[in-house]
């Protein structure tokens, strides 16, 4: 059987179907994860990712000589080095699509708790403090203009949502999209200034490293929320929990964080903010497609059939 590495935990619904098709090495296991490198490295194949805080990169890529694809748990790859993995003729595929509408709903879900506070009003209730008078009001989606950073697959299902509200949206990226009416900022920082919602749905790398940062906050002014579902790296932390704190904008819905899953005390701290541990994709329904998605990727690999999604870096054509 072909022998690949798992480098993280998978769910059962996905790692039952790779053992079932492969020789499994559970790299994650091993107490010593060189000595399993050494003993199996060289007849290993391909790699499962278990996940977007596992990194997969060039150390990995050096004990595997004869690696051929790495099937990446996310659509997010930030945690694989794609570019070393190009330059070494090696395939990495990835997860889109399938869990598109799901982290779009959660977005939305989360903009919707953060402006309306819902977590704390279900705190303010279980405490029994209804009893004694009503929750404050709060401030409003109404009135709301929405700018998405990073308009892609997820962003664009998220804006569809916001169009259905009833909110205007606008967006940024590299490039403006042709085939979209809402109204492109090729600056974030001047987006930032002329709305007062950001939703980020950019992905994480070189490229969007702390692009949210203490100038786009203070662009968002006092009265700006920011939802972040894309990567915890794209916001700078340290400004953003400093904003936070200096009332510099209103609040925060954060998905994602930058050393997951890590959070920091003084995030935590900030009664007012609505905090997830990374769920934007977490249903069994989106897991599962994904699962199914990452181990299809490598069944069709190793059938002969190319991959079936494929990233940028390490583009596939069928040979004639
Ligand atoms: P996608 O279709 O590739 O969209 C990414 C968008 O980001 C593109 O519109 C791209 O536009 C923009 N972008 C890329 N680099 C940029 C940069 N340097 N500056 C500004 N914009 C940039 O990807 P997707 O499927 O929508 O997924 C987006 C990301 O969501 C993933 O990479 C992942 O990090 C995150 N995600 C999170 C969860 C979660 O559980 N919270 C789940 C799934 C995905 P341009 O090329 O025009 O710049
Ligand atoms: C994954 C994600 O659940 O797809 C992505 O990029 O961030 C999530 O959907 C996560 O990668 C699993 O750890």
């Amino acid at each position: 059987m072909t022998e690949i590495i798992m480098t993280g935990p998978l769910m059962a619904y996905a790692a039952d179907q790779l053992k079932k098709r492969f020789t499994v090495h559970e790299l994650w296991k091993a107490e010593d994860r060189a000595a399993m490198l050494r003993e199996v490295g060289d007849k290993v194949r391909g790699v499962a990712g278990g996940g977007s805080h596992v990194k997969i990169d060039g150390s990995l890529f050096d004990a595997l000589p004869k690696l051929e694809i790495v099937s990446n748990f996310g659509v997010g790859y930030d945690n694989v080095d794609a570019k070393e993995a190009g330059k070494r003729g090696l395939i990495v595929t990835n997860t889109p699509d399938v869990l598109t509408d799901e982290v779009a709903d959660l977005a939305l879900g989360l903009l919707l708790a953060t402006v309306r506070q819902l977590p704390q009003v279900d705190r303010y209730l279980r405490a029994g403090k209804w009893l004694e008078k009503a929750y404050p009001l709060t401030t409003s989606l109404r009135t709301r203009k929405v700018g998405i950073v990073g308009l892609g697959r997820i962003g664009k299902a998220v804006a569809s949502r916001l169009e259905a509200f009833g909110i205007p949206v606008a967006y940024h990226g590299r490039t403006r999209q042709a085939d979209v009416s809402y109204r492109y900022y090729p600056s974030l920082v001047e987006m930032a200034a002329d709305v007062d919602t950001l939703v980020s749905v950019a992905p994480g790398g070189a490229s969007t490293h702390h692009m949210i940062n203490a100038e786009v906050l203070k662009a968002l002014g006092p009265n700006g929320i920011l939802v972040n579902v894309g990567r915890g790296t794209v916001v700078d932390e340290q400004a953003l929990i400093e904003a936070l704190k200096n009332k510099v904008i209103l609040s925060a819905g954060l998905d994602v964080f930058e050393d997951e899953p890590r959070v920091p005390a003084e995030l935590i701290a900030i009664d007012h903010i609505v905090l997830l541990p990374h769920v934007g994709s977490a249903s069994v329904h989106t897991r599962e497609a994904m699962g199914q998605l990452l181990v299809d990727n490598l069944a069709s690999w190793f059938d002969g059939k190319g991959p079936l999604t494929p990233v940028a870096e390490t583009p596939w054509t069928k040979k004639a």
